[in-house]
């Protein structure tokens, strides 16, 4: 158990809710984390390798003890094949999620996914548009068909280059042909990747990494914005809305349904299931005066972002809200899930549902969704959260929940300026803005639960930074109080004014960890407005609590795209100095752009304060 003093979180939900899990007994990630210390540092290098069973071998950083594993391999290469099936394994997790929105798309333009529906044929002609799909005088439905099969075509290995790379600057798209990186096909660059890494294929650690940065590519310009755009023509582009956060979005009087995962086509279904009137009635003849349906994790930002709907929390908060006893069923799709979390639900009345056919759990009850059947299932599932409102115990709501706005597209971000990026791009030159920031990612037990966030967070809008947050930041952020108008009291002078003369916070919820493409189009559209490459611009991105290995590939298309980005956790390549050496400073030389790791969010601020400074010299402003 963890020692009393160990401050494991800045929130005073998970605070309160820890001692709370503390009290009933439950075991929970920070004390798994203990459990596991001292964690192995030769993992914690990266030069450990059990890709083949001549091993598993270790080489020696001190340089006593061997040097090569059994087949031969170094230091360097060991730690490039780690850190590039990290990249692999992220992508293919992105990409599988996008793929499935795709199906989906192909399954209404075949009329079997029955409460599905294209709910933005603007952007459904717009993607067409892209793709070369014709629309003049055709039916949405057979468009999407045929957008459908043209995005799964970008899957495979009958294309040069991923069909949406040519949303990239001009430049980038000249970078990454010099440097022979344009990913060709999402699941190609995927799987080369897995190829090269196998014992005696590909054994130079700079061919390894750039083969890596192609494979990030194939994700960020690939499937991750197929996710994004998919999900924009089925469910709508989000648009700006109030919500609330924190464990206090749970209702003591309303039956409570938590989803959680990532993919939108399960969350959805239910969102609407929880407003049918035939169920609301049932809720009230149960006793309950509504239902409450709330997110957690990425799952909860695509909801949030489309239709306001509250966050609960976000990714080390996912065991401690079923330690409130007030969730009555909690729902999940794929993706950071912790298999903990059926175990923790049993110690109370919590119900347990798994929807996808590729992500069971332990101490869950499996009902899986598929296009044709989700309308259907989701009724059943929450009927059955409906009549487990009955069998609660004692209730732990432990703070009120904090307001915020959410659901910045980049569309409405142009429309919010005015309809062009201009006034934007006008205020950077003045300087009253400084630059902007992508702030991204994840929860870390290793550092202590949203502080790397919200510090980071903090420091940058007080020095006139624009922040644009994703993923299990933009919970931290939004509880933090960043995310309501009045929040321009706490950044700079020139924020303040441009954010106060437009009514939004100075902190844009733009979505999930897919929805980082957003970051990608929005940096495309200023980097085009001012003619120059997107490593040309003052802004950054930021990491400062990541664990997942979606989170690597993020890093990697951000850098390759030419955004220098933080990571707080170092990951594991202090193995080879070649291989730091050249995240942290050649890359530069390739891509324009480099990773800085700093787990001091105080001290990260200064570097990206740094980095953006130079970056405004480099284009002449402030002269
Ligand atoms: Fe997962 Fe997306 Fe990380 Fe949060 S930010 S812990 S990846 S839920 Ni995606
Ligand atoms: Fe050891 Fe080489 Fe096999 Fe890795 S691939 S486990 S280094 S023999």
């Amino acid at each position: 158990m963890l020692t009393p003093d160990k401050q494991i979180s800045i929130t005073s939900d998970g605070i309160k809710l820890l001692k709370k899990a503390k009290e009933d007994n439950i075991e929970t990630v920070w004390d798994r984390h203990d459990a596991q210390q001292p964690q192995c540092g030769f993992c914690e290098m990266g030069l450990s390798c059990r890709i083949c069973i001549m091993g598993p071998c270790r080489i020696d950083p001190f340089g006593e003890g061997p040097q090569t594993g059994v087949c031969g391999a170094d230091a360097d290469i060991i730690v490039a094949r780690n850190l590039c099936r990290m990249i692999a394994a992220g992508a293919a997790a992105h990409s599988d999620h996008g793929r499935d929105l795709v199906e989906v798309l192909e399954a209404i333009s075949e009329g079997k996914a029955p409460g599905y529906k294209i709910r933005d044929e603007a952007k459904l002609k717009l993607l067409a548009g892209e793709y070369g799909v014709e629309t003049k005088d055709r039916d949405a439905l057979s468009i999407a068909g045929d957008l459908a099969h043209s995005m799964m075509e970008d899957y495979g290995m009958r294309r040069k280059k991923v069909n949406l790379v040519s949303r990239a600057p001009i430049q980038r798209q000249k970078v990454w042909e010099k440097v022979g990186i344009t990913p060709r096909g999402i699941d190609r660059e995927t799987s080369e990747m897995m190829h090269r890494t196998h014992m005696g294929v590909d054994n130079n650690w700079q061919s390894l990494l750039l083969q890596g940065l192609r494979n990030a590519l194939s994700d960020g310009w690939g499937g991750s914005m197929i996710a994004t755009e998919v999900s924009d023509i089925l469910f709508g582009v989000p648009s700006p809305k109030p919500t609330m956060v924190n464990a206090g979005v749970l209702k003591e009087d309303q039956v409570n349904i938590v989803v959680h995962g990532h993919n939108p086509v399960v969350s959805e279904m239910i969102s609407l299931a929880c407003q049918s009137p035939e169920l609301l009635e049932k809720a009230k003849k149960l006793g309950a005066n509504g239902i409450n349906i709330a997110g957690v994790c990425c799952t909860g930002n695509e909801l949030l972002m489309r239709r306001g709907i509250q966050m609960a929390g976000n990714h080390l908060m996912t065991e401690l809200i079923l330690s409130t006893g007030a969730v009555d069923m909690m729902i999940v799709d794929y993706q950071c899930i912790m298999p903990s979390i059926g175990k923790v639900a049993s110690s109370y009345h919590t119900r347990m549902i798994s929807t996808s056919d590729k992500a069971k759990f332990p101490g869950m009850e499996h009902h899986e969704f598929h296009p044709d059947n989700a309308q259907k299932k989701a009724m059943t599932i929450v009927e059955m959260a409906i009549e487990n409102f009955a069998n609660r115990k004692e209730l732990f709501i432990p703070v009120k929940p904090q307001e915020a706005v959410g659901g910045f597209s980049v569309e409405t971000i142009i429309n919010a300026l005015g309809g062009t990026a201009d006034p934007l791009i006008d205020a950077i030159k003045q300087g009253k803005i400084r630059g902007a920031v992508g702030i991204v990612g994840c929860n870390n037990p290793k550092i202590t639960h949203d502080y790397g966030h919200v510090t980071l967070t903090r420091r940058l809008i007080e020095n006139d930074i624009l922040v644009v947050d994703t993923g299990c930041v933009s919970v931290a952020n939004a509880k933090a109080g960043f995310k309501v108008p009045s929040a321009i009291e706490m950044a700079g002078p020139g924020l303040k004014e441009i954010c106060g003369a437009l009514g939004i916070p100075p902190v844009l919820h733009l979505g999930s960890c897919v929805d980082n493409v957003r970051i990608l189009v929005l940096v495309s559209a200023l980097a085009n407005a001012l003619g120059v490459d997107i490593s040309d611009l003052p802004v950054a991105g930021s990491a400062p609590e990541w664990y997942s290995e979606k989170a690597v590939t993020i890093g990697v298309y951000c850098v390759a795209s030419g955004i220098t980005t933080h990571l707080g956790p170092m990951p594991p390549v202090t193995g080879s100095k070649n291989i730091v050496e050249l995240l942290t400073s050649g890359l530069d030389d390739v891509v324009g752009a480099t990773f800085k790791v700093e787990p001091d969010p105080e001290k990260a601020a200064l570097l990206i304060r740094h980095h953006i400074e130079k970056k405004r010299a480099g284009l002449g402003l402030d002269a």
